[in-house]
């Protein structure tokens, strides 16, 4: 996922540069403001109620780019996390160490117009807006710094891809029960107005019951919205499954089977919806 190498000139050693938040310009402030008020109020009925109450601990709900110093007083009294700016992606092991250490790594820049929908690199709307409120929710907090630490173990045992399946589909583009219902609460769904319906309402995907081996064998795709979303209990049982995971078998049985494709169900998989794959099929025009 990230091919990040060389330290850029002007960062320190744990790639991490300052904000600079005074030199965002009007434009950039109102860019943040546009991208904001579409999503908040198309993501209330549709978000884990957990993310709306960050929004509201944080006072992300204030116009214009947050400034980090002032969001990270909030955020480190309610959690102990704090968000740094870093120029763009960063490499797998600096990226473990920050998050095991509770600081989470966020671009400094902000799409430009022709990007309002999509963009290939995580700006500052995709990580502030879709990561940062769930950090302050104890457990959610709990498991990105355990994410972290179990990151710098899979790099010494040459697992980071498995890791790397893990973070896509629960952080980037997990859904979670609530009652009968199910919600969003994955930054890359959270922050993209057109996945978070159709995460949710589109009957193409599959939605399947989390699983910590299935989801580490378990291929994704970087170009368009997912094929399979993966759907988690709560955080409790998220932590729980990771944190006390004995990953050494795991690891073991990793090493020798084959990947899982993109839209594959298995025999062992508790589905929640079986997708038409319509909408993939339609987009590899077949
Ligand atoms: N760097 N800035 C940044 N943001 C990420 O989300 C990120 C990264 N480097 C590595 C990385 N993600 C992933 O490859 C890890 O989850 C494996
Ligand atoms: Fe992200």
């Amino acid at each position: 996922m990230a091919n990040a190498s060389e330290l850029p000139p002007g960062a320190a050693p744990d790639w991490t540069i300052p904000q600079g938040w005074e030199t965002y310009t009007p434009a950039e402030h109102a860019m943040w403001d546009r991208l904001f008020e579409r999503q908040s109020e198309m993501l209330r009925p549709r978000v884990v109620p957990a993310f709306m109450e960050g929004l509201d601990v944080l006072r992300m709900t204030k116009p214009g780019i947050p400034d980090f110093d002032e969001l990270n007083e909030r955020l480190t009294r309610a959690t102990g996390w704090q968000v740094v700016a870093v120029p763009g992606l960063v490499p797998d092991e600096v990226f473990f160490e920050h998050l095991a250490n509770r600081r989470f790594v966020a671009g400094r820049f902000i799409r430009k117009p022709d990007q309002f929908d999509y963009l290939q690199e995580p700006d500052i709307f995709h990580d502030v807006f879709g990561h940062v409120p769930l950090l302050v929710h104890p457990v959610f907090a709990d498991y990105m710094q355990a994410y972290g630490e179990g990151g710098l173990r899979a790099a010494r045992l040459g697992m980071i891809e498995a890791l790397a399946r893990l973070y896509w589909y629960t952080v980037e583009f997990g859904l979670i029960r609530d009652g009968s219902d199910l919600k969003l609460y994955g930054a890359g769904i959270v922050s993209s107005y057109g996945e978070s319906v159709f995460a949710l309402d589109d009957p193409s995907p599959h939605r399947i019951a989390f699983d910590l081996e299935r989801v580490m064998r378990s291929q994704y795709r970087i170009d368009d919205y997912q094929q399979n979303y993966f759907v988690i209990e709560s955080f409790e049982d998220l932590l729980q499954q990771t944190r006390d995971a004995d990953l050494g078998p795991i690891y073991e049985r990793l090493r020798g089977h084959e990947p899982i494709a993109v839209g594959t169900l298995l025999p062992a998989d508790r589905v929640l919806h079986a997708g038409t794959q319509d909408y993939a099929r339609t987009r590899a025009g077949v």
